[in-house]
């Protein structure tokens, strides 16, 4: 009967989390999201906290905590405590490996880098990490990290075999993997600081193909007109790191961004 292929089928899938349905909803009412990465190595918890404030006046939906080097241990549970502390905001770990786990947070993308040469980032960080996400309590997004040219310093870490900017099938071929391997979001990924972010033709070609799944896109973006081009691509959320570390009004900054993605 269709009552009890529905059941079976909530039961079956790994459910949606309260910061998943926080992110959708914000998608589902102004067209897009936007997401701040604070990298726990680059400033005191004390500084971080109050970038994170004003993100959240400027209308960032939600916090990524993160880096590919130095985001652990201490300094990276003060410095999600300071930001819980100081907004309302849910908090999501955006590790490099097992060690960017923390108790403090609400949730974390659950990612398998796919277009890694290199287990450890595929499945094996993944693996020693499961028990610790379940203890925490942690709401794991089930995520498909994508790596396109430049790559920039995670590229070299994760050592992957970037997807060339000229070659959007290849992007789409990996995200549609992922979707198979029943990943609800993918991230496209060009590396912090890089000189132009992922291109918009392969944005559109990805989320053409992939419906529901949302499209998360970082690297690179350091105006409203940029993420305004990748939001009319197909990008459900915009992903700023090193602009927001750089810039002097970070509340203004954010603003700009939010306003010029949402509709
Ligand atoms: C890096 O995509 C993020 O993982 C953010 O990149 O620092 O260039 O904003 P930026």
């Amino acid at each position: 009967s269709p009552r009890r292929t529905r059941a079976l089928r909530s039961k079956m899938s790994y459910e949606m989390g309260r910061v998943e349905l926080h992110l959708r909803d914000a998608i589902k009412e102004h067209g897009a999201g936007h997401l701040t990465l604070i990298d726990p190595d680059s400033q005191t918890p004390q500084e971080a906290g109050m970038m994170a404030q004003a993100a959240s006046q400027g209308g960032t939906d939600a916090i990524m905590v993160g880096g590919s080097m130095g985001a652990t241990g201490v300094l990276l549970y003060e410095t999600v405590a300071e930001i819980k502390r100081v907004t309302d905001l849910p908090v999501i770990l955006f590790p490099a490996s097992t060690a960017g786990l923390c108790e403090n947070a609400d949730a974390v993308f659950f990612m398998s880098l796919l277009n890694s040469r290199s287990p450890s980032y595929l499945i094996e960080n993944q693996a020693l990490g499961a028990p610790l996400v379940l203890r925490y309590r942690l709401e794991a997004l089930p995520m498909a990290y994508i790596i396109i040219e430049p790559g920039g310093t995670v590229g070299y870490v994760g050592d992957a075999r970037l997807i060339p900017r000229k070659k959007p099938e290849l992007a789409l071929a990996y995200a549609l993997a992922g979707k198979y391997l029943g990943m609800r979001l993918v991230y496209l990924e060009a590396g912090s600081g890089a000189d132009s972010p992922v291109p918009a033709a392969m944005v559109a070609l990805v989320k053409k193909m992939l419906g529901d799944v949302l499209i998360i896109v970082g690297g690179g973006i350091r105006s409203g007109a940029a993420a305004a081009e990748l939001v009319a691509a197909g990008a459900d959320l915009i992903v700023t790191g090193t602009a927001v570390e750089k810039s002097q009004d970070v509340c203004s900054f954010i603003s700009e961004l939010t306003s010029a993605i949402r509709r």
